[in-house]
């Protein structure tokens, strides 16, 4: 990371949900990188728990902002895929990602598409197949285990064993250039365990480990993305990012669970003296 580090995320607004991009733009930027967006979509609320939200799709805008960005010659040190609008943007993404990518630039996906054993309305098996090559372009990729069951055409349940996550991982590995952190493993009673895997050096492969809350809310994945990203771009090893971004998201789901009228996303914004402390701890 140097003063200049810039990182792109490219996911939808959704003006009100606290997801995706005013998720992810925040917390980035917190950890004192500039980050820049771009849009897939731009919805009134996102997708889960709400009814009749607006939905518009900025897939053709994709190839003519790329267009400007290839005149003013803005590159990016690493690029972080989230939610995305449509199948087709996906084909966009990956010329994004091949025109505009730093060389030895950095790429996370985050295929978020599906939870609990369902996909988010309006996705299906054809885009989590065509997620699945935009995820071989990542060099880290940050599945559920819903996703990653989509992805490997598996079927999904509640709770796998540790063998299962471990084996489950592995077979993640066609889908990455690079690292897979699988979340969701919940074998335990009291902790949720997150598997890192590293494809180059499969002996290395570990399951990073924080303490279980018990509830369930939206958004949590966007919060974990995020703050992985932001802990990874500036230098720190996955299972370190891994490590403080179920940290961080632990706080904000802490936050959030005393307020039954706050179900549609979790409160980050009070953990940001938690972020601060550890940045400050890390120099
Ligand atoms: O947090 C994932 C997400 C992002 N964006 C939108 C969504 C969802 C999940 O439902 O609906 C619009």
């Amino acid at each position: 990371m140097t003063d200049t580090t810039k990182i792109l995320t490219i996911q939808d607004i959704s003006c009100y949900g606290q997801c995706s991009i005013t998720v992810a733009l925040p917390i980035i930027s917190s950890f004192g990188i500039e980050t820049a967006i771009l849009p897939s979509a731009v919805l009134s609320t996102h997708t889960s728990g709400f009814k009749d939200y607006t939905f518009r799709d900025l897939t053709e805008d994709l190839p003519a902002i790329l267009e400007h960005w290839e005149k003013e010659e803005i590159y990016f040190d690493a690029i972080y895929t989230g939610y995305i609008g449509s199948i087709k943007q996906l084909d966009y993404i990956k010329d994004i990602i091949e025109s505009r990518l730093k060389d030895g630039g950095q790429v996370y996906v985050d295929p978020a598409m599906a939870d609990f054993g369902e996909f988010y309305y309006g996705f299906d098996q054809e885009f989590a197949d065509k997620m699945g090559e935009l995820c071989k372009l990542g060099d880290y990729i940050l599945p559920n285990t819903t996703e990653a069951c989509y992805l490997l055409h598996k079927p999904w349940k509640p709770e796998f064993t540790k063998n299962e996550m471990l084996e489950m991982a592995e077979q993640l590995k066609e889908f990455t250039n690079r690292y897979v952190i699988l979340k969701g493993d919940n074998h335990t009673k009291d902790k949720l365990g997150m598997i890192v895997l590293d494809k180059q050096d499969s002996f290395d492969t570990q399951i990073v480990y924080n303490d279980r809350i018990d509830y369930v809310t939206h958004g949590t994945g966007d919060v974990f993305a995020s703050s992985f990203v932001g802990a990874s771009v500036l230098g720190n090893s996955p299972c370190k990012s891994a490590k403080f971004a179920g940290e961080f998201t632990k706080k904000a789901i802490e936050e959030t669970i005393g307020d039954p009228t706050h179900t549609y996303g979790v409160k980050f914004e009070k953990v940001f003296p938690f972020l601060y402390e550890w940045l400050k701890s890390q120099q």
